[in-house]
């Protein structure tokens, strides 16, 4: 099973989408394995977006990354990284598919609601960033049983 890490940034949680965003992924049959409240810091936030770190809207990420704390989460499933992508739609939530979160919920292509890991390197790395491994739990679900075919997972 694959696990992936999930942010709401903090216009979803100033907008009051926390519940809503959380019960995507709870129909969609993801297991709910790490949440927490984090407050991002400089440090935290050069390391997760270092891919951006020479483009010019870096440090306006960074600021409004570090507006309010976020939610982080870590959801597990069978290809978990690019279903939980799909659920969350592409960067620019103007052009996202609608049915995604920020196809619904976003207009902008940097106040865009919620992050999530784009591999499973990044999930491997942005979990380190954010959790302790005991904040990480391993449980099991009755859900698994009817998400899940024999065998499938
Ligand atoms: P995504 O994986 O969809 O979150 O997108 P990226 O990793 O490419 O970008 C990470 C964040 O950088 C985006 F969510 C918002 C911000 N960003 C901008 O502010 N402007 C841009 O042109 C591109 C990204």
């Amino acid at each position: 099973m694959e696990r992936t890490v999930v942010l709401i940034k903090p216009d979803g949680i100033q907008r009051g989408l926390v519940g809503e965003i959380m019960h995507r992924f709870e129909r969609k049959g993801l297991k709910l394995v790490g949440l927490k409240m984090v407050t991002m810091t400089d440090a935290m936030l050069d390391s997760w977006y270092v891919h951006h770190k020479d483009k010019p809207f870096f440090e306006t990420l960074k600021t409004f990354m570090e507006w309010t704390p976020v939610v982080a989460m870590v959801w597990e499933g069978l290809e978990a990284v690019a279903a939980v992508r799909k659920i969350v739609g592409i960067t620019k939530a103007r052009e996202a598919e609608a049915g995604s979160i920020r196809g619904d919920f976003g207009m902008s292509g940097s106040q865009n609601i919620i992050h999530a890991s784009d591999s499973l390197e990044s999930a491997e790395k942005e979990l380190g960033l954010i959790f302790n491994a005991d904040e990480i739990f391993d449980y099991e679900s009755g859900m698994d049983s009817l998400i899940y075919s024999k065998g499938e997972a």
